[in-house]
């Protein structure tokens, strides 16, 4: 029998575009990937499923799909029996607590006695369980930041990404809950050979994230300039060094992260670099 790796991600919404990207990053071909119910991979072990985000951790746990890409937020509402492998870096948000601007918010106590509408009743409870706070949940399935305008509720607990959706309905944030990102999810009792695919998935997907948080720097040195450059310089291990065209001069190449990587090329040309050029890097195996 030939194994193959099914996969849940989301039929339409936030989540779908950078899901199927995330995969033809990968390698994984994907055929006629609208408006299908699921699809396969020409050249990769693996059956897509397209559901919607709420229902991906059952299909996971109940081993419908062996693999799920969900928000966090979902994950942790649903509270299923799945594994979450490896965060994916996006569909983030965050879910917070909002009341109507102009009203004070002297502390979590004040939650006591207040109505809060959110489609997360789960993780809200638990929340305020752990607080010691005692409110009540009004549980609405869509435009929950409407509640306090119709008189529905006092307090909100929904997603929020820029916050222009809480300022639009006259609304201010006043506690994170959760910080939330796109996961993949694994079904608990997967078999050998599924890990293994899994395996090789994960690999393809640790070498696109890394990838997509590094950067190729390649620049020039004047000889003299050169250990102060290579000591600013991390590398995978140390950076490459060939000498130029024109004697004196080196050519250094190096990868650099992006959380430090402003600040590096400041340091680099205050230390002599030129002609520095920044090349984005597809995978990265290291
Ligand atoms: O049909 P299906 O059930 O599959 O989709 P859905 O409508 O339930 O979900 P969808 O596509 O809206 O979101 C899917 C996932 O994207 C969520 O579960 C989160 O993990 C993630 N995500 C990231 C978000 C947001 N950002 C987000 N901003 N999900 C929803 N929002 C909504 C939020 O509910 C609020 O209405 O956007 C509004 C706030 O956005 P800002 O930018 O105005 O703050
Ligand atoms: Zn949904």
């Amino acid at each position: 029998m030939i194994m193959i790796l099914r996969i849940a991600i989301q039929k339409s919404g936030r989540l779908y575009d950078d899901s199927v990207a995330l995969l033809k990053e990968c390698g994984i071909d994907l055929r006629n990937v609208k408006d299908r119910l699921k699809t396969e991979s020409d050249n990769f072990p693996l059956e897509v499923f397209f559901l919607r985000d709420d229902d991906i951790p059952q299909y996971v746990e109940d081993a419908v799909a062996d693999i799920g890409i969900v928000g966090e937020n979902v994950v942790y509402e649903k509270n299923r029996e799945v594994e979450v492998v490896e965060q994916l870096g996006f569909g983030k948000c965050r879910l917070s607590l909002a009341i109507p601007r102009g009203t004070d918010f002297p502390g979590l106590h004040s939650l006591n006695g207040k109505r809060i509408a959110t489609s997360y009743p789960n993780l809200i409870n638990n929340f305020l369980e752990k607080n010691g706070v005692k409110a009540e949940i009004h549980e609405i399935s869509g435009s929950v930041e409407i509640a306090p305008g119709i008189g529905l509720a006092d307090v909100v607990c929904d997603l929020v990404s820029s916050g222009s959706t809480l300022f639009m309905n006259g609304l201010k944030e006043v506690e994170t809950i959760l910080q939330s990102q796109a996961v993949l999810v694994r079904n608990k009792k997967l078999n050998e050979s599924k890990l293994q695919l899994l395996d090789k998935l994960l690999f393809r997907i640790k070498a696109v994230r890394k990838a997509k948080r590094n950067k190729y720097v390649l620049l020039n040195a004047p000889n003299e300039k050169l250990k102060q450059i290579i000591s600013l310089l991390p590398g995978m291990k140390s950076p490459t060094v060939l000498p130029l065209a024109e004697s004196g001069w080196s050519s250094v190449h190096s990868v650099l992260n992006e959380d430090e990587f402003w600040e590096k090329i400041e340091q680099l040309k205050a230390a002599g670099a030129q002609g520095i050029l920044v090349v984005p890097i597809e995978k990265m195996v290291i």
